[in-house]
């Protein structure tokens, strides 16, 4: 109560940080009506008063110079921007829009939204695609980040959700963690994971598979530097000698899965020896990683992006789930099988269809049933959501290419920096006809092609929910004022889809009849979240974890809650269903002309495009230009000394950075962080060579592997 108290004279509200999906929840303080200080909220279950750097600094973001303050738009393709009001600038969109699909149909429409969207906005730019425009043509940058992990979700569970929670961190003996940067990328639960090794530091194991040695592999008890892409050899010859020293768990395998027959026989031959010719390791350190699982357990596995931007990414992702189940890892405390989110609200997205394939309440686009329910549920009559399935985001690349798209509408993400193969992505996007561009600030790389600015209200100046990546829904309130004539993004939608003749399915009173809109949508389904509401969130600024059905209402939220507990999955049989993985190289291939692998990433103080971290001294001191890791022996034999700079190039292109030579990283392979773009260095940005090869069931792109040259750069 005195805390309380407290707040509401000192100015300080309480909100969730909008950079990683940990989730913290943090102290906000105002002045004027802009963010003056922010600090970690103390009753918080996820970081307990604790942020990284670039929670702390958030204040750093708000720089008005920067932002978008106005509608814009182009009178031609060679014009500047100029401003305008919002009336003229929404009827702009609106025609373009309307324009193509009376002329070429609703799929000439493309819309492409972000994970960094609060779930209300997310559902109704969902709504209005696939419900009223007409197109599946709905995708999120999500495709770049989650899309394999939906995918080996819904494949195995018969539902895309992670099982485990946080607190499962503090009753883990073995962490196994692949292919993730989590001192850098998710800090906060990385904090606690050493926390819970210090306090236990004999029988706590730690396990890093990764091709380099990140700050993450420095608490490891065995860090695998395995060769980049061979994560599938590695996981099943892990799987094989676990099954010869009896670690498996015959009674779990036998009770509540299927396929574990097939799996079985694809692990003939997969010995420890075997696996070292793919992967590159040393024999013992897979026998020993296959121990400590055996014995050690629990054992939680998280992983992110070095699993999932693969060809290989699904094939990744069940064998690690296999891993959990034939070893019983799952639905029991300290264990389970949990692909972390990157981004605030990439689960919430998830949760309400943000993508091209999948519709509200966690439904599919593909499934003729789940069309009908949604339809009936938005009063739209039969056939109206398309069966024809919705363009991925690399695919909108090809298809603008084509001329088949004709007007895009981006929101809250940057697609021109962060997609790969820039100068391609760049090129399809001045093909279109018509660029719709929603965002916070202004330039970005792909503001500066939009045809239509619309400026959008960032964190803190709007409010709405987000899911992290433990199912936690929390409220954001609004704490600010936007500056400018910035909106929320869900009242631009809606007044692009009143414009759009659509208005009566789009007149709501605030953000929270959307959610009880939605929260409908989830009834019966494996989220379902009817007993949550915006009351009960305000009064368990914690968050609740899904599902929360309504009949969960008498009881208070519970933490920590894990799914699967009874052994039963969202399958007709209730058992998970194990996969064979597939074992394929990436699809990129290294020769003489392109040598070493690239894989690109994050730096600790940076987010994404920096349109927000690049604005703040403090964190830009960290690391003030890109840079390109590599191991020394590969450095002498082609003449580069540690900061000299070096041209990096791939079939599809090139770019210049400082060389940073160290043993941290295996040889053959080079490492990139993909942040900085055209606007942040001079041709530095390591998405002019990355690889938009998919996966073939996820789409998603190989971002973690391009075959390119490196030379040094001459004075000339
Ligand atoms: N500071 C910071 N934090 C962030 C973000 C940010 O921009 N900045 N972004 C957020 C978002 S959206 C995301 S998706 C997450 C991403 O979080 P992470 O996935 O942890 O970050 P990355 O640096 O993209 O890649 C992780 C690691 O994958 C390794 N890797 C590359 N190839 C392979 C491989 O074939 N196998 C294995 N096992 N490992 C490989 C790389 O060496 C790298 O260390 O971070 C979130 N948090
Ligand atoms: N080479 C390479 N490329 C990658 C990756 C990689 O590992 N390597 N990782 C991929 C992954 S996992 C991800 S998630 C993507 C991220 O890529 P992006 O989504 O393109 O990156 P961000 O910089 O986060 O872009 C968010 C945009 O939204 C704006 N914004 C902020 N708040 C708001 C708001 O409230 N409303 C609106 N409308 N706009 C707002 C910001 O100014 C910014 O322009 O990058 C992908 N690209
Ligand atoms: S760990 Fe993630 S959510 Fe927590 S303060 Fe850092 S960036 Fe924000
Ligand atoms: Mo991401």
């Amino acid at each position: 109560m005195a805390r309380r108290s407290l707040l509401r004279r000192d100015g300080w509200k309480r909100s969730i940080c909008c950079y990683c999906g940990v989730g913290c929840g943090v102290k906000v303080q105002t002045k004027n009506g802009v963010v003056s200080a922010v600090r970690g909220d103390e009753d918080h279950p996820v970081n307990r008063g604790k942020l990284c750097a670039k929670g702390a600094l958030l204040p750093d973001i708000f720089v008005e110079d920067a932002r978008l303050l106005y509608p814009h738009v182009r009178d031609s393709k060679e014009a500047e921007a100029r401003r305008t009001s919002w009336d003229e600038a929404i009827e702009r969109a609106a025609g373009a829009i309307r324009r193509a699909v009376d002329e070429h149909g609703p799929d000439s429409v493309m819309m492409y939204g972000s994970g960094q969207l609060v779930t209300e906005d997310y559902y109704l730019f969902g709504k209005l695609a696939k419900g009223y425009i007409g197109t599946n043509n709905q995708d999120t940058n999500s495709r770049l980040c989650m899309a394999s992990a939906v995918t080996a979700y819904n494949m195995t569970f018969g539902a895309d959700a992670p099982p485990a929670g946080y607190a499962d961190i503090e009753q883990a003996n073995t962490f196994l963690i692949v292919g993730a940067n989590m001192e850098a990328c998710h800090p906060i639960l990385f904090e606690r994971i050493r926390a819970r090794k210090r306090s236990a530091r004999d029988r706590v194991k730690v396990i890093v598979v990764d091709p380099r040695a990140t700050r993450t592999a420095e608490i490891a008890d065995l860090h695998l530097a395995l060769r980049p892409g061979t994560d599938v050899a590695l996981l099943q010859s892990l799987l094989f000698e676990i099954r010869l020293s009896g670690g498996l768990d015959d009674a779990y395998l036998r009770e509540h899965t299927t396929g574990w027959a097939q799996v079985e026989e694809s692990l003939e031959g997969w010995s420890a020896e075997r696996a070292v010719e793919v992967t590159g390791l040393d024999a013992r350190d897979i026998l020993e990683a296959a121990r400590i699982i055996a014995h050690n357990g629990p054992m939680l596995t998280f992983w992110t992006m070095g699993a999932n931007q693969s060809t290989s990414g699904v094939d990744k992702n069940l064998a690690l789930i296999n891993l959990s189940l034939a070893t019983g890892n799952i639905g029991k405390p300290g264990a389970g099988p949990m692909s972390l989110t990157g981004q605030p609200n990439a689960m919430g997205g998830r949760e309400q269809g943000g993508l091209a394939t999948t519709l509200p309440g966690h439904r599919l686009v593909a499934n003729p049933d789940h069309r009908a329910e949604i339809e009936q549920a938005w009063g739209l009559p039969p056939g109206s959501i398309s069966e024809r399935p919705g363009v991925t985001a690399i695919e909108m690349i090809e298809r603008l290419e084509r001329g088949e798209i004709k007007v895009v509408w981006v929101a809250a993400t940057n697609p021109v920096a962060s997609l790969p193969n820039r100068d391609r992505v760049r090129a399809a996007f001045e093909r279109a006809e018509t660029v719709i561009v929603q965002d916070a600030y202004h330039p970005t790389e792909t503001t500066q092609i939009a045809d239509v600015l619309l400026p959008a209200a960032q964190w803190s100046e709007r409010a709405g929910t987000m899911t992290n990546s433990e199912r936690r829904i929390c409220l954001l309130e609004q704490v600010s004022r936007p500056p400018g004539e910035a909106r929320p993004d869900w009242q631009i939608i809606c007044r692009m889809a009143e414009a759009l003749g659509y208005g009566d399915a789009f007149s709501y009173d605030g953000l929270e009849e959307i959610f009880y809109e939605y929260r409908e949508l989830s009834r019966g389904r494996d989220m379902d979240i009817t007993g949550i509401s915006y009351p009960l969130l305000a009064q368990h600024r914690a968050g609740i974890q899904w599902p929360y059905p309504s009949t969960a209402r008498s009881g208070p939220p519970e933490d920590g809650r894990r799914l699967f507990e009874d052994g039963r999955f969202h399958t007709p049989d209730g058992r998970a269903r194990m996969h064979v993985p597939r074992l394929t190289p990436p699809a990129d291939s290294v020769d003489d002309d392109y040598p070493f692998s690239l894989m690109t990433g994050r730096v600790k103080d940076q987010w994404h495009t920096m349109t927000r971290t690049g604005r703040s001294a403090k964190l830009m001191k960290s690391e003030r230009q890109p840079f390109l890791e590599l191991n020394p022996s590969d450095a002498v034999g082609l003449g580069i000394r540690d900061r000299d700079r070096v041209r990096v190039s791939s079939r599809r292109g090139e770019f210049e950075v400082t060389a940073r030579v160290s043993q941290a990283i295996r040889p053959g392979s080079v490492f990139a962080p993909f942040h900085w773009g055209s606007l942040w260095a001079d041709n530095g940005s390591a998405n002019a060579s990355a690889s938009e090869a998919v996966d073939a069931r996820s789409k998603q792109p190989e971002l973690k592997f391009a075959a390119v040259r490196v030379e040094p750069v001459t004075a000339d």
